[in-house]
């Protein structure tokens, strides 16, 4: 159904689309390309949430050249009055003779009723190609839309024998520099980083994106001026953070989860009042609620009790573990306190998905089975 140069300019707006990948939250990153003869006539991606969609960029660059051409989107063109007129309409009005888009739009507010637009207008809208490549630029953004839930991914720093910190709690730092700019850069990449006050008290953990420290290959597409904090989110259930830690010294907005809200705090520090379920704040209200907020993704930098109860849950999607070419010993902490797990049939299983090294130590991507 697709031919070799549908392919081509398909990968060419994904291309376009992951120039957006550090500023289009809590909206898609989608890149759309205008083709007519063979030849570009158009290309535009989505930057900012409130500000055009892709297409609009790509439909004002080609002008009159729009009408006779195909549009390759990597998400199905929207068809509701959002922040921004419907994407459907601008296309059928400039005169676009054919749509090909990478996937369906899995928002409740699209959800097919673009691509069924086009078709009414008699328009070939074509859906499909390059699917895999197109859900990966988006993860959260679609888990959200899907199941009301934040995409969620645990980040860990550990030895090769898979130790977190010594007996004593000392962990700074095991991993090298490169792997700390990848934080950075995982940081960047999320709309929220999760942490307990027990890591903010005993680590100093500031837990925001510092460009300065960023990947050079992150800072080459994501100027210091687009900068975008995190909301660092911290379960603070005994209400122990205090304003004069170096977490509130740091620019970036906090929300504290806790079960009682108390204290004076500044605008950007917000609380939020939490359930009790067997003595513990609800992590599952909280990151329902976090979606409600539009946070799409959310890194995990914390403990093994605060990464347990998470993997225990069930609610944990993906892990991003550093391992540094040291070995702490078997009294070392290990990464996951799971208490519950008695039986090696009970072990939580993984894919993985990508292993490499970073500088001197291994990154290894695995996805929760
Ligand atoms: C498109 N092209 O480039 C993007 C789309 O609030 P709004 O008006 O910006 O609408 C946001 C929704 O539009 C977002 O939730 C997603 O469903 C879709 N994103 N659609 O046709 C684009 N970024
Ligand atoms: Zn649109």
């Amino acid at each position: 159904m697709f031919s070799q140069d549908d392919y081509q300019w398909m990968n060419r707006a994904l291309e376009l689309a992951r120039r957006g990948r550090y500023t289009t939250a809590p909206n898609p990153c989608v890149g759309a390309v205008l083709v007519k003869a063979g030849v570009v006539v158009g290309e535009g991606w989505h930057q900012r949430a409130g500000e055009p969609h892709a297409e609009v960029y790509a439909l004002h660059a080609a002008g009159e050249e729009a009408r006779g051409a195909t549009a390759y989107v990597t998400l199905e063109p929207c068809s509701h009055h959002g922040r921004t007129p419907p994407c459907a309409e601008a296309l059928i009005k400039a005169g676009v003779t054919r749509v090909v888009a990478a996937m369906v739009d899995p928002n409740p507010q699209v959800g097919g009723r673009g691509l069924r637009m086009l078709s009414e207008a008699g328009i070939k809208a074509d859906f499909g190609l390059l699917s895999a490549e197109a859900e990966a630029l988006n993860p959260g953004f679609f888990k959200r839309m899907r199941t009301a839930f934040p995409q969620v991914t645990v980040k860990l720093g550990a030895s090769l024998d898979g130790r977190t910190a010594m007996a004593s709690g000392e962990s700074q730092w095991i991993t090298g520099p490169l792997a700390r700019a990848d934080v950075q850069r995982l940081r960047a990449r999320h709309d929220a980083v999760l942490s307990s006050a027990e890591t903010v008290l005993t680590d100093g953990a500031s837990l925001n994106v510092r460009w300065d420290e960023l990947p050079p290959s992150v800072k080459a597409v994501y100027p210091k001026e687009a900068l975008r904090q995190p909301l660092r989110v911290v379960i603070d259930s005994q209400n122990r953070l205090t304003p004069d830690l170096p977490l509130f010294k740091t620019t970036g907005p906090v929300l504290l989860a806790r079960h009682k809200v108390d204290g004076d705090w500044p605008e950007w520090v917000q609380q939020l009042e939490l359930p009790l379920l067997d003595g513990k704040l609800d992590l599952v209200s909280l990151f329902m609620l976090l979606a409600k907020r539009n946070i799409n993704s959310v890194l995990v930098e914390a403990g093994p009790r605060l990464c347990g109860a998470l993997l225990g849950k069930g609610l944990v999607d993906e892990l991003v573990l550093y391992q540094a070419p040291k070995l702490l010993g078997d009294e070392g902490r290990g990464l996951f306190h799971l208490p519950e797990l008695t039986r090696l049939f009970q072990a939580p299983k993984l894919n993985l998905k990508d292993v490499r090294l970073v500088g001197q130590d291994i990154r290894i991507t695995a996805k929760i089975v």
